[in-house]
């Protein structure tokens, strides 16, 4: 049995709801040049979100204050997750204010969970009408990791998605969706896989002992 291939990639499969997200792989936007080659309008470039600033930073990383970054193919050092854009929420280095991109919609009434990929992340939030949403990682990918939050409790309610990075929290994100599935919690993964390396550690040593 390929217990690997028991885990998880079915949640990429069982999205509902997609339509409730507006741009949820932020590819849908354009680039406008605002003030200079490494600024665009947050607008055209980040259509369906509001954006902390009124431009985003293009295909760079700024180490002082907060900024919402938007990454293309031509960037080699931080390439998009997918797709023809990416963003990078940066906290930055001095603590002032944050970097975050939102938009209300309203959570399907069958999800169970939000699904995105990121990359790199380190300490960025997620909020919905406010409420901090904890997300865990469910699976690793090479380029990725596919993250998971538990928003049963906000299904079919409407509010504001956001996501957004404080002092020195960074990180890529791409691809959101609403799943039905349950996210599964990340102590009894952990328990379940250490468990599974038990009983074959112990049914080795039964082997061996014959
Ligand atoms: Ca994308």
């Amino acid at each position: 049995m390929n217990r690997k291939k028991l885990s998880l990639p079915i949640f990429a499969l069982a999205s509902v709801g997609a339509s409730a997200l507006e741009n949820p792989t932020f590819d849908e936007g354009e680039l406008v040049f605002h003030a200079g080659p490494n600024s665009v309008q947050s607008e055209e470039g980040l259509p369906g979100w509001t954006v902390s600033s009124p431009d985003l930073l293009y295909n760079g990383r700024i180490l002082t204050s907060p900024w919402v970054s938007i990454h293309d193919l031509s960037d080699a050092e931080n390439p998009p997750i997918e797709g023809r854009f990416s963003i990078m929420l940066q906290g930055g280095n001095i603590p002032s204010g944050s970097a975050w991109i939102a938009q209300g919609l309203t959570i399907p009434s069958e999800s169970r969970s939000l699904l995105f990929r990121g990359r790199d992340l380190s300490g960025p939030q997620v909020f919905f009408e406010g409420q901090e949403i904890a997300y865990s990682p469910v699976e690793t990918f090479p380029t990725y990791v596919l993250y998971g939050a538990d928003v049963s409790h906000f299904a079919g309610t409407a509010g504001e998605l956001r996501f957004e990075a404080h002092f020195q929290a960074t990180g890529m994100i791409d691809n959101l969706q609403f799943s039905p599935l349950v996210v599964p919690e990340p102590s009894i993964f952990a328990l379940s896989v250490i468990g599974t390396a038990a009983l074959l550690f112990h049914g080795r040593k039964r082997i061996l002992e014959r």
